[in-house]
């Protein structure tokens, strides 16, 4: 039967959602969920979820440790003998403690440098921890980090470098074959990894089993780089992978502890291969309309060198240096890789390990407690006048909620209250990147004495932006997203 509002009694579908419509609303914002008003439409690349997690993560360890460390080298020449690795303590649950301590979410670890010497006791290859005095060669030190990680909450990665001064084969195809092996070795062997670190510096001189001599490979072709990334695929599919370019994480171009200030996450994959000579000056930037999702990973050393020298022990990076290094990276949107190599008894030295502390301890201090949760915010628009993309969302607390405008629109601001006048001298802002990375610039007023005063401005937003200002006191703080790709969103405004 067809039914009209002329029948008594009779609903019409048209007013059964009228009458829904009324309970709704009668139950208050609460009860109308996101959905009535649809989401903002992605843009622009967006993350794989294996992504999301990394981003998540903002700050990790890289324990750079092998045979240089007993030689006082960087970059070893491959012909070095396994009787030389002889840590007298080495303890993989105090790096452990010390990277928790930090407030670190995992390590990384080169389980294999450019010397080829393994860390692991590799199948494959005699030059490894097998043939070491260490534990009598019956240790693994791949082993020890991971049960370390497991007892103490932490993630574990490892870097497996592609370039090896050691194998007889190397820059023959012979050696892709080894290479590969190794890699399943390692995501076979050691539990849940987050993250596989593939450097990029490649060719010249080694010893290559004897030869001694110089060997060059085409970085383009030469490691069917594809086809490895599909073992990390099979085996480690939550793992990100990290190399100049990608796939899932790019280099930021320096190992000075800086991303740019305008970052996009946006590379053109296709465009670059792992080693390119130009990716530092073209590509680490990223770009707005690139067509993949490729954040980057700031890596840095606490020490001038990646491995541990005795001789640099008076230059540990400083609490303040390392706070600007934080807000240089986490701070724009980028992820922090900090190298805490361990020394000759295979620990994380005294002095690291306290100057780690010290800087977990200022930056606990600097962002212990955010003002603008429970200050009341307020908008210039909200998509759809609807609850779930008002301005509230970017202090509830949670990441997953947002403010939004209507598509269109892509300015606002959002403008948060407090009950007396605060201090503060920093703002945290994060888009929701689920839906890609929408904000190109923004500023920061502060109404002081009456009056807005701009206090802080910044380009990009995505995953993480801090921005720091003059200690200022004021009521009311308004960030204005002045320029967006498209309807910008925000999830988080923190005041400190
Ligand atoms: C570079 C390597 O050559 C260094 O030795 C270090 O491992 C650094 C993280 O990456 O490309």
């Amino acid at each position: 039967m067809r039914p009209t509002t002329s029948v008594p009694g009779a609903l019409s579908t048209r007013s059964a959602v009228f009458a829904l419509a009324c309970v709704l609303i009668a139950a208050g914002p609460g009860a109308v969920q996101r959905g009535a008003i649809a989401p903002p439409s992605p843009i622009g690349p967006l993350p794989t979820a294996r992504q999301l997690a990394w981003h998540e993560l903002e700050f990790y360890g890289f324990l750079h440790f092998g045979i240089n460390t007993f030689t006082d080298k960087e970059w070893g020449y491959g012909d070095e003998s396994e009787a030389l690795f002889a840590p007298s303590a080495l303890d993989a649950r105090q790096w452990a403690r010390v990277a928790r301590a930090a407030g670190m979410k995992g390590l990384i670890i080169t389980a294999k440098h450019h010397d080829g010497f393994c860390l692991w006791p590799s199948r494959f290859t005699e030059h490894s921890v097998a043939r070491s005095p260490w534990r009598d060669g019956k240790g693994d030190v791949l082993r020890e980090l991971a049960d370390a990680c497991k007892e103490y909450g932490l993630k574990m990665g490892v870097y497996l470098s592609p370039w090896d001064r050691n194998h007889a084969d190397y820059a023959r195809p012979e050696y892709i074959t080894y290479y590969r092996s190794q890699l399943r070795e390692l995501l076979a062997g050691y539990g849940t990894l987050f993250e596989v670190w593939f450097d990029g510096a490649n060719g010249g001189d080694g010893y290559y089993g004897g030869a001694r001599e110089r060997r060059q490979i085409d970085n383009r072709t030469y490691y069917d780089w594809p086809n490895t990334w599909d073992i990390v695929r099979q085996l480690q599919p939550g793992a990100v992978m990290f190399s100049d370019a990608g796939p899932d994480v790019r280099w930021v171009g320096n190992e000075s502890g800086v991303a740019f200030d305008t970052s996009w996450y946006g590379l053109d994959r296709a465009a670059t291969y792992p080693g390119d000579a130009n990716y530092s000056k073209t590509l680490a930037r990223g770009r707005a309309d690139a067509s993949d999702w490729v954040p980057p990973e700031v890596d840095v050393s606490i020490r001038p060198g990646w491995f541990y020298h005795a001789a640099e022990d008076p230059k540990v990076k400083t609490v303040d240096r390392l706070l600007t290094i934080y807000h240089q990276s986490v701070g724009r949107g980028a992820n922090l890789l900090l190298n805490i190599p361990p020394d000759q008894r295979g620990l994380i030295p005294d002095i690291d390990a306290e100057r780690l502390r010290s800087f977990r301890q200022a930056l606990d201090a600097m962002y212990a407690t955010d003002l603008a949760a429970g200050a009341k915010a307020s908008a210039s628009s909200v998509r759809g006048g609807a609850p779930a993309f008002a301005a509230a969302r970017v202090n509830d607390g949670k990441a997953d909620t947002y403010w939004a405008t209507d598509d269109g629109v892509t300015n606002g601001s959002v403008t948060l209250t407090f009950a007396k006048p605060m201090r503060f001298e920093r703002v945290v802002l994060q888009e929701f990147i689920r839906l890609g990375q929408r904000v190109e610039a923004f500023t920061v007023e502060a109404e002081v004495d009456g009056a807005w005063k701009t206090v802080a401005e910044g380009t990009t937003v995505g995953y993480k932006r801090i921005v720091s200002c003059e200690p200022t006191t004021a009521a009311r703080v308004r960030v204005n997203i002045t320029r967006a790709l498209a309807c910008p969103t925000l999830a988080t405004v923190a005041v400190y």
